[in-house]
């Protein structure tokens, strides 16, 4: 009994996970003493209680607690500034502490029955005026990484600027690459094509913002995830791969890589 207890309790924490990355939920310091039905064996000294945001009334006959549809990923920024982080997932913003609801302040991320096209969500400040923007993926109707322009104050719509329209993505990794910035972004395509290889984007310091780099040999790294870090410990920032690892070069925006 005591082991079906626990592999509900595991399952439960699943779907938890599931959700936060749909957007709709986030993550609070659980409060000493509150109820819960946590196992022996959970942390004992850092807790945390789901908190619903957004979504639609719970019915427990239809099992609609984690339904959205809103979006696979969500980002966390501070889009009006006030200091405090708030919430982008898919179509919809919300502005801490309330979590204030702002609906289709973008376009892109549209549903597509229950999925919606948005298979990243991530921020940076792209163009250096002082709002942390957002970066989408999608893989359906919209194809491609897109850059949505925060324009400074709430109840504006967002523009919209193609960082790469492609076919066969599956997100992306935001992280230094170049050895001067962290807004590199490393392209993670996971559809092979012939002359398609890794590739990554080396953010500049005016428009148009990017500039992109391949890695060669062809579809070497093209897969199901990619992902950032020195592997080597030279102190540049290397590309690792289902399949490999790209060593960076000494000036990795002009050198071969590895
Ligand atoms: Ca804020
Ligand atoms: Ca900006
Ligand atoms: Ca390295």
């Amino acid at each position: 009994m005591e082991r079906l207890k626990k592999v509900r309790q595991i399952n439960r924490n699943r779907k938890s996970l599931a959700a936060l990355g749909a957007g709709l939920l986030c993550l609070a310091r659980h409060s000493p003493g509150a109820a819960d039905d946590a196992i022996d064996d959970a942390p004992k000294e850092l807790l945390f209680v789901l908190k619903k945001v957004d979504g639609p009334v719970h019915n427990p006959t239809q099992h609609t607690y984690w339904f959205g549809p809103f979006a696979e990923c969500a980002t966390v920024l501070d889009i009006n500034g006030d200091g405090k982080l708030d919430i982008a997932a898919g179509r919809n913003y919300y502005l801490a502490p309330q979590f204030t609801k702002f609906a289709d302040y973008r376009d892109g991320a549209e549903a597509n029955g229950p999925d919606v096209d948005d298979n990243y969500e991530g921020t940076m400040d792209v163009n250096n005026d002082g709002h942390p923007d957002v970066l989408s993926c999608g893989w359906m109707r919209r194809q491609g990484i897109w850059w949505y322009e925060n324009p400074g104050k709430t109840g504006v719509k967002w523009d919209s600027h193609a960082l790469l329209e492609a076919d066969g993505l599956e997100g992306m990794v935001i992280g230094n690459l170049s050895g001067r910035s962290e807004k590199g972004v490393l392209v993670n395509y996971f559809a092979r094509k012939p002359g398609r290889g890794l590739i990554w984007f080396e953010h500049l310091d005016q428009a148009p913002w990017f500039m992109q780099h391949v890695l060669v040999p062809e579809n070497i790294g093209v897969s199901h995830g990619s992902g950032i870090g020195d592997l080597n410990g030279d102190g540049r920032n290397d590309v690792v791969t289902t399949s490999g690892w790209f060593e960076a070069p000494p000036n990795p925006t002009q050198d071969p890589w590895i």
